[in-house]
């Protein structure tokens, strides 16, 4: 007979394998030993500590699902949102640095690059020495990717580029840029290196919001790409959309592990603050904040642990994506402010971690599809009748 544990409900830690738990302890320790104790004051300063890419990589953490004859770890997706999960209980911006590495730059140049572009880059991005970023968001409006401005323009040897990425992560510190941009009107993948003339990434300042992470621009000044950084097996929309599913999916285990965190540092608060002669922890009404939360958190890992399942079997599609995405999104934000709350003054100091996890779900839930968009795409899928 099994005990009921508040901390894994339904017992999802039995319903992994041997080589997901091990993944799943490293990334924990890993989280723990050496992301928390910097947080707070990366958080403060507004700085993302470099090293944290090598660190990564050196445990295997960056394109974690690749294949190993590119310095990859060849693990399974499921292993993967595990990883999500641990960095993201210390902080969305960690989470952010991994995602955008492995999901949006190093799996479309493995999906969609040559085999010299695959050598070039994917074993120093799996290490951690090279870093990249993703340059789809523009500054007229990140939701609508079909209408960039950014052009490409075919010219002697290569491309020339021109136009304006906004809101990218990791753009300052890239040595990689991945820029979509239109080639006669069909949206291609460009790899712009560090060093190009007329490449510039100025870093975003005074985020109230994943201020441990570093978010740039990209400005492009006829910057001249060489014909072989073209991504050469994709075009259109679908080329950009496709890194986006792999990292929504890695959000919907990472949102739920920073909302973990929360309920956890929770309900230690509620039990050793004694108000009115009794804990917090002892009132009704604390007590059904702490139900509604675990619940949520439980029923958001279920969720996410079936995506990853399908998704390892190939019998995914994106809707089921943007369902679990939005979904953990919006209740891990919902779940943060509520532990914001329960942990009143105390709640607004960085020592309690809470308000900065608050304050970086609204990002979340806003980049790689806001919360309504995915609502919109969900809506489409059900009646048939598109809502943009
Ligand atoms: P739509 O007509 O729906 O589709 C155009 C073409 O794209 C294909 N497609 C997909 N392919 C693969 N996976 C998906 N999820 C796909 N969704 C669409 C589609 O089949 C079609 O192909 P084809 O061959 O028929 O042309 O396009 P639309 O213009 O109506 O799109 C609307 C909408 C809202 C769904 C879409 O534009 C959208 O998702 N907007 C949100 C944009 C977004 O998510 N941006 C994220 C930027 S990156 C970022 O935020 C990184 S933060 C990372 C971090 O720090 O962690
Ligand atoms: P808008 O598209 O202007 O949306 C504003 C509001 O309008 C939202 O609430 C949205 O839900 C709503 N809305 C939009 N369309 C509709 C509609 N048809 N009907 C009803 N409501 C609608 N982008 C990258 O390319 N690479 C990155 O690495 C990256 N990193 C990021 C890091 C941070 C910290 C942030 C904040 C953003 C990042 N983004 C990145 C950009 C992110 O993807 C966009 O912010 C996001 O897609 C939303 O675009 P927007 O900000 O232009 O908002």
């Amino acid at each position: 007979q099994k005990t009921f544990r508040w901390d894994d409900p339904l017992d999802l830690a039995s319903r992994l394998s041997e080589e997901e738990r091990m993944v799943w302890e490293a990334a924990r320790a890993y989280a723990r030993d050496k992301l928390l104790p910097r947080v707070v004051s990366a958080f403060a300063d507004e700085r993302f500590d470099r090293e944290i890419m090598t660190e990564m990589g050196e445990l295997g953490f960056l394109g974690p699902t690749l294949p190993e004859e590119y310095g990859c770890a060849g693990v399974n997706h499921v292993a993967y949102g595990l990883i999500a999960r641990e960095i993201e209980a210390i902080d969305s911006g960690y989470r952010s640095a991994m995602s955008v590495q492995s999901s949006l730059v190093m799996y479309p140049i493995f999906a969609f690059g040559s085999e010299a572009q695959k050598k070039k880059f994917l074993p120093g991005m799996a290490k951690g020495e090279i870093v990249g970023c993703f340059g789809l968001t523009e500054p007229d409006g990140g939701s609508d990717p079909a209408s960039m401005r950014t052009v490409a323009k075919k010219v002697a040897g290569g491309y020339s580029l021109s136009g304006a990425k906004m809101w990218i992560t990791n753009s300052p510190i890239s040595d990689v840029a991945l820029v979509w941009a239109k080639l006669d009107g069909v949206i291609r993948g460009f790899l712009v290196e560090r060093g190009a003339k007329g490449f510039e990434t100025p870093k975003i300042q005074n985020k109230l919001s994943l201020r441990a992470s570093v978010t740039g621009e990209i400005a492009l000044d006829d910057v001249f790409v060489p014909e072989d950084m073209m991504l050469p097996n994709v075009s259109g929309l679908k080329g950009p959309f496709s890194c986006l599913n792999k990292a929504r999916y890695g959000i919907a285990w990472g949102a739920m592990g920073a909302a973990e965190f929360c309920f956890h540092a929770a309900r230690d608060y509620v039990s050793s603050r004694s108000l009115f002669g009794r804990t917090l922890a002892s009132r009704q009404l604390v007590q059904k904040k702490l139900a509604d939360m675990e619940t949520e958190i439980a029923l958001g890992f279920e969720g996410a642990l079936a995506l990853g399942r399908l998704i390892d079997e190939g019998a995914w599609v994106p809707e089921a994506i943007s369902m679990m995405k939005r979904n953990n999104c919006g209740k891990a934000l919902a779940i943060a402010r509520e532990a914001r709350d329960m942990h009143g003054g105390n709640g607004i100091s960085g020592e309690y971690h809470v308000m900065r996890h608050a304050a970086n779900l609204e990002t979340v839930n806003t980049y790689e599809g806001a919360h309504d968009v995915h609502a919109l795409i969900l809506g489409r899928a059900i009646t048939g009748e598109n809502a943009f």
